[in-house]
């Protein structure tokens, strides 16, 4: 199957005719299901798109790392705070995993970070929404990692081998991650019912966020046609925002908790539910800066890059004593 066959609504896909050579024999390899390799060459598009996805994934890793984080301390139970702990350390390894897989492209962790930094690089919307509530760890592991697994599924088959290799071990971490949160919230709309109250308010408040989590509808989206040609991509993102509602709903039922979305319905013909999709106009605001918690999200990043500067120093200062100490021992040797 070729690039311009491919069925997605997005935008248009360099036909098969406009290919250069090299082009085309990147496309067939891609086509052929075969991974492509950091040193295999492949187009400049390709290689833009990959650090662009890969860079927004890993800074969506670390900034997430924020709104759980700040339940840490305030977990219910020693047990409670160990799992969130172990979650919270997960998600940076995540997005380590994920900017040495980027440096593969050929940038480095520290341009990808300073693009974080200075608020030219995107991460996930949902992070610029506040945690209020214990509950609301449940509700970000259920919703914002089932979500997550949803998408990253898939890109277990990315064509890129480095990601699709992370990916590998990033979903298996992902769901300890989600049934860690469906436990909370199993404890919380089983328990009191100011603890029920407490469950279904957080839901209300993630349901559309984590609906947002899979990117614009496919009419509105920039670059799936062409990064599903490369299969950087293997769904559309209604594809999984469908998928992810059709999962979710019997999972609410099963806690007796109600999806926040009136005219959400089952079509008995098609097996899908219909749902209300999230208000877009504030999805694309959120993405522009102005969510609830984008400034405090990068002023807390931006901190702890600035409080964590004496340590890089000390760290290269060490490692270029052990360099020059091997040089040294070397030409010892040689004379
Ligand atoms: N938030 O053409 P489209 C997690 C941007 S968290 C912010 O459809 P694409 C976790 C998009 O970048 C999940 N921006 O784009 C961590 C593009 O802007 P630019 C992280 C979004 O790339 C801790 C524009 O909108 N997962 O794992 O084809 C705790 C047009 O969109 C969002 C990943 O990043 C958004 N929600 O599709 C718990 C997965 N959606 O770059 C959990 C990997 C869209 O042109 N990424 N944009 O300025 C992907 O699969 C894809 O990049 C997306 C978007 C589906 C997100």
């Amino acid at each position: 199957m070729y690039a311009q066959m491919v069925s997605s609504t997005g935008k248009v896909v360099k036909s098969y005719e406009d290919m250069s050579p090299d082009e085309r024999a990147f496309q067939a390899r891609i086509d052929a299901g075969e991974k492509i390799e950091p040193k295999d060459w492949m187009p400049e598009g390709y290689r833009k798109t990959l650090i662009r996805q890969m860079g927004q994934h890993a800074h969506s890793e670390i900034v997430g790392q924020l709104p759980e984080g700040n339940w840490i301390t305030r977990a219910p139970t020693l047990e409670r705070k160990a799992i969130l702990l172990a979650k919270v350390q997960d998600e940076a390894g995540h997005g380590l995993y994920l900017y040495c897989g980027a440096e593969t492209l050929g940038v480095t962790r520290d341009d990808l970070t300073r693009d974080l930094l200075s608020g030219k690089m995107k991460y996930s919307s949902i992070f610029n929404y506040p945690t209020l509530t214990w509950a609301d760890m449940g509700a970000v592991g259920w919703l914002v990692d089932g979500a997550a697994i949803m998408n990253q599924v898939p890109l277990q088959r990315t064509s890129y081998g480095p990601y699709s290799r992370a990916m590998i071990r990033i979903c298996k971490e992902e769901s300890f991650h989600q049934r860690q949160g469906f436990d909370i919230m199993m404890k919380m709309a089983y328990g009191l019912p100011a603890q029920r109250k407490m469950a279904q308010d957080a839901l209300n408040r993630t349901w559309y966020p984590a609906l947002m989590m899979f990117g614009p509808s496919d009419a509105d989206s920039v670059h799936s046609a062409q990064s599903m040609a490369w299969k950087i991509k293997i769904n559309t993102n209604d594809e999984l925002r469908q998928k992810f509602v059709d999962q979710t709903v019997p999972q609410a039922e099963y806690l007796g908790l109600s999806i926040p979305d009136e005219h959400l319905k089952r079509d008995p013909e098609t097996g899908h539910y219909n749902f209300t999709q999230p208000d877009w106009d504030e999805f694309f605001d959120v993405l522009s800066g102005n969510g609830p918690c984008n400034v405090e999200r990068l002023n807390a990043r931006n901190k702890a890059w600035d409080d964590g500067e004496w340590v890089r120093d000390g760290l290269m200062a060490h490692a270029e004593k052990k360099r020059t100490a091997k040089c040294a021992a070397e030409s010892g040797r040689q004379s």
